[in-house]
């Protein structure tokens, strides 16, 4: 019997939409189960960390954290590759990943818990899912107690007053920027999805899930909304691109969001973890962004430094993330 897998995952959960829709791209047999209170025993059997994505094969064994789960199942699973055949490509398609599962993730969760109409939205519908035989009157006090527990929680993505602008000038430049790559080409980095896609996609499928910046999607983004619906479940359509015909459309995304925003605060997150801070404050395009350090990004950023340490002909490579003002903040050292 081929292997089986269990997905433990929410709807809500980027990083678990992310990992199914890996799954049913790659063809391998799954069942997702939507974490529930009836299933929560067998979810802590084998979860090491209280988080979703979970998946278990009919072996018991277990994977958490949607990255790792990513990159491990596709050294069982080849084919289709995720992975361009460009190694520069291969890189920046997984800096988007990365962009996507620390920064995008900012958009995502501070639309979702900061307007009135998105918290009640996301909590009846987180409650749903927790507990899908509830009676409705129990179902709005679970969402009130999640409304609440939830919207505590904005400070540690650093959403706040003062960041607010910025973070939704980011989603919206987002949606501007992919639109018009989107236009041109059905995923990211041509006719079939790549690791980026998947992290990106899940990030914005929340997004556009929820009330707020939906009436974005449908006023600025109907192809990035069509893309990232497509992406729950990704079909080849033919070969990735090169860099010559993706570089008019992906640049201005790569040296926006990436190197003006996500790889100077990541640097900062870094550095203020080292030095041992408790909050920081990074200039992100001439404006002070406050948050406290997270623990979670240092160690995925040196990662990242790691694989481009790692890659023995960088020439394109440096060449794209030199203009994208990307390849200072992937030396070893933080700066
Ligand atoms: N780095 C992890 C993040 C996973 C994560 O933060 N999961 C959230 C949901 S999106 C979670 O499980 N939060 C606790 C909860 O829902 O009980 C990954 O990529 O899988």
């Amino acid at each position: 019997m081929s292997d089986h897998y269990q997905i433990f995952g929410a709807e809500l959960s980027p990083y678990s939409v992310k990992v199914r829709a890996y799954f049913r791209y790659k063809g391998i047999p799954h069942d997702w189960l939507p974490r529930t209170d009836e299933n929560m025993a067998e979810f802590q059997k084998f979860a090491k960390l209280p988080l979703v994505p979970l998946v278990v094969s009919n072996h018991g064994d277990a994977w958490q954290d949607s990255t790792p789960i990513i990159e491990e199942f596709e050294t069982m699973f080849p084919d289709p590759s995720i992975i361009p055949d460009d190694p520069a490509l291969a890189f920046i398609s997984a800096l988007i990943e990365e962009y996507a599962d620390e920064w995008a993730n900012k958009y995502m969760f501070h639309y979702r818990w900061w307007y009135d109409a998105d918290q009640q939205s996301a909590a009846r519908r987180l409650a749903r899912d927790a507990r899908p035989h509830a009676a409705d009157i129990d179902i709005e006090a679970i969402a009130q107690m999640l409304r609440e527990r939830m919207v505590q929680r904005l400070g540690f993505v650093g959403s706040h007053s003062a960041t607010k602008e910025q973070i939704e000038s980011s989603f919206i430049r987002t949606l501007k920027l992919l639109e018009k790559h989107l236009t041109h080409r059905p995923f990211l980095f041509g006719e079939r999805p790549a690791l980026a896609d998947f992290g990106l996609a899940a990030q914005l499928y929340q997004c556009w899930t929820d009330p707020t910046p939906r009436k974005l999607f449908d006023q600025k983004a109907p192809n990035v909304a069509a893309w990232a619906e497509q992406m729950q479940d990704p079909s080849a359509e033919g070969a990735f691109e090169d860099w010559d015909s993706l570089e008019a459309t992906l640049l201005p995304f790569l040296q926006a969001e990436i190197g003006g925003l996500f790889l100077p605060w990541s640097n900062a997150n870094a550095i203020a973890l080292e030095q041992g801070k408790e909050e920081f404050s990074v200039r992100l395009e001439g404006k002070p962004f406050k948050q406290a350090p997270q623990k979670y990004h240092a160690r995925s950023l040196a990662i990242l430094r790691e694989g481009y340490a790692g890659i023995s002909d960088k020439g394109l490579l440096d060449s794209i993330l030199t203009t994208a003002d990307c390849q200072k903040f992937l030396r070893q050292q933080p700066l």
